[in-house]
């Protein structure tokens, strides 16, 4: 593969920065994170007790209602506050807040028209971008558990649907197809015939969830939508998990694209962005550790419907994802940021390999969930 470096400016305009820092003097901004959407920076400011910030300017290509996004997100994260306060839970939870500007607006644009946010920073805590131990998997599991649980009792309605399509498997298939259609590209390498194969091998069965819905068979709920591994934070002392961070994507959904999410980014010990896609691998003891953490708390409201489609939202989420990959490496690289131009097609690599890896251990996953119902 050919790696043509693609460099992208990221600077913090500090005017913006101060919007949110209020009465507080900024010591530092410097670019954070490894989102591949939006832009986020780790701001530091001069005020005892809560010296980080984060700022972030919402990729409005992909998010096209800004607005709605911080509308769900203060209506989710007060709700999950107070639901919070009413569980005296015995151990450190954390939900983040959003911050208002000095005129009390929960965002700002700059003269190009760049639409900021500002969310506070969980002190003392860390992510991973992989999982280091079982323990470690619990911890995610316990995470995703609560997270459901805190959002659980507000209504599905509540929320916008801010990016309509999210996780529709077959919605994501149709824009493959179209996308294909007008590829004229002749120059087809070995890695792009491989995963053209892979997608159309799996394209009847991509409607399982859908169909599942549709079916009744799985209701409506809220969801996080994106609960990878690296937006799980854990104490740096205690080694606990302690928030969920990301909320963008919090809308109606199925509990199971979140399921399907968290074990495809926390079941992969090499990594999403590795470059040896051949490395990959499913590890289901990691599987077992998070779905058990999840299960001491989601055994509460999940019902007999839910348990059988884990395996096929474990299976399907990380074939969409390696679908959506394909897809924009094929379109040009237009929705997720990439370092070089087969970035994208390397993800797609990776994520086509971790699902064959969970097609070869279907019997021993099915295995694992069916002792965790008991
Ligand atoms: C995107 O931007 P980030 O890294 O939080 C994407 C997720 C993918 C993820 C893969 C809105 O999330 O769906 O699972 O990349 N978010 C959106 O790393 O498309
Ligand atoms: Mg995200």
């Amino acid at each position: 593969m050919t790696k043509e470096l693609i460099t992208q400016p990221r600077e913090c305009p500090l005017f913006i920065a101060e919007q949110f820092a209020r009465q507080s003097k900024i010591t530092e901004a410097i670019a954070f994170g490894s989102g591949n959407i939006n832009d986020t920076f780790l701001v530091a400011v001069d005020t005892p007790g809560e010296p980080y910030f984060i700022l972030q300017r919402i990729n409005t290509k992909v998010f096209k209602q800004p607005q709605l996004v911080m509308q769900n997100m203060r209506s989710l994260t007060e709700h999950a506050c107070q639901k919070l306060q009413s569980m005296n839970l015995d151990r450190r939870w954390e939900v983040p807040r959003v911050l208002l500007t000095k005129d009390g607006f929960d965002h700002c644009s700059d003269a190009e028209g760049s639409f900021w946010r500002a969310i506070s920073y969980i002190q003392n805590s860390q992510s991973f971008d992989t999982i280091q131990t079982i323990q470690h998997a619990k911890e995610v599991g316990y995470a995703l558990g609560m997270f459901h649980n805190l959002i659980g009792d507000l209504s599905p309605a509540s929320l916008a649907d801010t990016l309509p399509g999210f996780h529709i498997t077959p919605g994501y298939l149709q824009q493959y197809e179209q996308t294909l259609s007008l590829h004229t590209d002749t120059n087809i390498s070995a890695e792009i015939k491989h995963c053209l194969q892979f997608v159309s091998d799996r394209t009847n069965w991509a409607h399982v969830l859908e169909n599942a819905r549709t079916e009744g068979k799985l209701p409506l709920r809220l969801m996080h939508g994106d609960p990878k591994i690296n937006n799980v934070m854990f104490d740096t002392e205690t080694n606990k998990a302690v928030s969920v961070i990301d909320l963008d994507t919090v809308k109606p959904g199925l509990v199971h694209y979140d399921i399907g999410d968290c074990l495809r980014s926390g079941c992969n010990p090499v990594g999403e962005e590795v470059e040896d896609w051949e490395s990959v691998y499913f590890d289901t003891d990691l599987s077992q550790g998070i779905l058990q953490g999840y299960l001491a708390i989601a055994k509460a409201f999940l019902t007999e419907n839910d348990y059988l489609y884990i395996y096929d939202a474990i299976r399907l989420i990380t074939f969409e994802l390696g679908l959506r990959f394909f897809t924009d490496y094929l379109a040009g690289n237009i929705y997720f940021k990439v370092k070089h131009p087969e970035h994208n097609l390397l993800r797609a690599l990776v994520q086509f390999k971790l699902t064959a890896s969970i097609e070869y251990q279907e019997a021993n996953i099915r295995q694992v969930i069916k002792d965790l119902q008991r």
